[in-house]
């Protein structure tokens, strides 16, 4: 798997819906609140032009595609960390995840009653994420409880760990996210063992109604999002449910009819590739051609270790094509006499569509 995405948002604010419109799933999705109590879970292999092209080049018998998980869980309301609708002890259900897609509510229907009543994105967001800090907060203060206990006995025990809590502590409380970004990269690996929410990178994916598509974008949800450093990304949930089982060819006509670009699964892959700094590299082994994502500025050694760990124990060189390079060509053998085949070593980084072909010794 290349990441996993939680899905956050209010109850009733379409959630499931785009869970199912991204993983081609039937989850339950029905009109009344907390219709999700249990975790959905969905695999998706993320759809690649490359891969494709590369393998029409090559016809190889098996094609692997990386895939993204997804999981969708209950809403939260105000006051769910005191135990309101659900409460909040199901968002340990996405304390692994490596990003957040926080969905919200921008589509009117009677039909489908809001739990505040009327529409009010900004509004939306804050309760939801204020739930979040008090829920990371909650964990943030157990564990400095224990961890102080522990200190009692022996002084040097957690004292790092301490202190970053405290200083993570001190940022929730004041009703802010944590930016990463503030911590060296070995506080930053300790922080990540914390698992909080607030520490991930998050997107926004605005949920609207096909009668918004003409009238987008929404500038001051645009706005807003710009505000917290983030991405937006609209989906019309319901449509694209409707719309992910149908053959490829009624797609593309709803999709020309409402003037939707790509479907859903295509944009939240990009942004999440994006905020999360990930690529793509392919290998062709025999007959199997595959794709593997790595975060950028990845050496090739490490980017071998992802294949194998004897690779990375073994390595001794890396054969390089760009995938464009191997389409324009139509075989390695004729991308290595156009000297397109280039021989790079361990600390080599890896680029986005880079094929590599490693050789080892163990
Ligand atoms: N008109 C319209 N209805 C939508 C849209 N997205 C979701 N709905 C409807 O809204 C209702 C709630 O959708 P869900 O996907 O169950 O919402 P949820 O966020 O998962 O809700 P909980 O599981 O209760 O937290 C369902 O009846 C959906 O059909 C949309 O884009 N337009
Ligand atoms: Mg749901």
């Amino acid at each position: 798997m290349s990441w996993s995405c939680g899905i956050i948002g209010l109850p009733n604010s379409g959630k499931s819906t785009i869970f199912n419109a991204l993983t081609a799933l039937t989850v339950p999705c029905q009109s009344y609140p907390f219709c999700t109590i249990e975790p959905n879970v969905g695999i998706v292999a993320v759809p690649d032009d490359r891969l494709a092209r590369l393998s029409e080049t090559l016809k190889p018998e098996k094609v692997t595609s990386t895939t993204i998980e997804f999981i969708d869980v209950a809403g939260l309301i105000k006051g769910a960390h005191k135990g309101e609708g659900l409460g909040n002890r199901f968002l340990s259900h996405i304390r692994n995840v490596d990003a957040i897609a926080h969905v919200i509510r921008c589509f009117e229907t009677e039909n489908v009653p809001h739990v505040y009543a009327e529409i009010d994105p900004k509004r939306d967001v804050e309760i939801v994420e204020t739930e979040i800090i008090i829920s990371d907060l909650e964990i943030v203060e157990e564990r400095l409880a224990k961890l102080e206990r522990l200190a009692k006995v022996s002084k040097e025990k957690g004292v790092k760990e301490i202190e970053l809590l405290a200083r993570i502590k001190s940022t929730l409380e004041q009703g802010s996210f944590i930016a990463m970004d503030y911590f060296d990269h070995t506080d930053a690996e300790i922080v990540r063992t914390f698992n909080l929410i607030t520490t991930k990178p998050i997107f926004y994916v605005a949920n609207i109604d096909e009668e918004t598509l003409e009238k987008l974008p929404i500038s001051d949800l645009e706005e807003f999002v710009r505000s917290k450093n983030s991405r937006l990304v609209y989906i019309c949930g319901k449509l694209e449910h409707d719309l992910i089982n149908l053959s490829p060819h009624e797609r593309t006509s709803y999709m020309d009819l409402y003037g939707i670009t790509e479907m859903s699964i295509e944009s939240v892959i990009k942004v999440g590739y994006e905020i999360l700094g990930l690529i793509t590299f392919y290998t062709i082994v025999g007959k199997e051609m595959r794709a593997w994502t790595i975060p950028r500025n990845t050496t090739c050694v490490k980017a071998a270790g992802k294949i194998h760990t004897d690779m990375e124990r073994g390595f001794i060189r890396a054969e390089v094509i760009n995938a464009d390079d191997f389409v324009r060509y139509g075989s390695e053998q004729a991308a290595r006499e156009h000297g397109a085949l280039r021989v790079e070593g361990k600390e080599y980084i890896v680029k986005d569509g880079d094929i590599l072909h490693i050789r080892f010794n163990v």
